[in-house]
């Protein structure tokens, strides 16, 4: 999958948010398969952190975002964090599809 732009041209809330890029979800400062999963766990709910578009839901929106960012570095952070891209035999499709 490729790269979509530079880190936070799209999907960078002004907020105060701890999220930095729309995807990351658990704030490790990389969006990749762990994201996926945590939007998935949260579907339904009104999950902060993966309500990523926050409006309210955890949706196939919010996942769109981890997809359209996947992959993506913080680039605030002072480290680099290896992207997951394949949790537990599931890649970032099949948690899509599960959506
Ligand atoms: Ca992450
Ligand atoms: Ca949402």
């Amino acid at each position: 999958m490729a790269l979509h732009g530079d880190w936070g041209v799209a999907g960078t809330f002004t907020s105060s948010n701890a999220t930095l890029v729309a995807g990351d979800v658990n704030g490790d400062d990389v969006i990749d398969v762990r994201d996926a999963a945590a939007v998935l766990t949260a579907r339904g709910t009104a999950d902060r952190a993966a309500d990523i578009d926050h409006d309210g839901t955890v949706d196939a929106a919010d996942m769109n975002w981890v997809v359209q960012n996947y992959l993506m570095q913080n680039s605030m952070a002072d480290h680099y964090t290896d992207p997951v891209k394949r949790l537990q035999g599931k890649t970032l499709e099949d948690y899509v599809n599960r959506m």
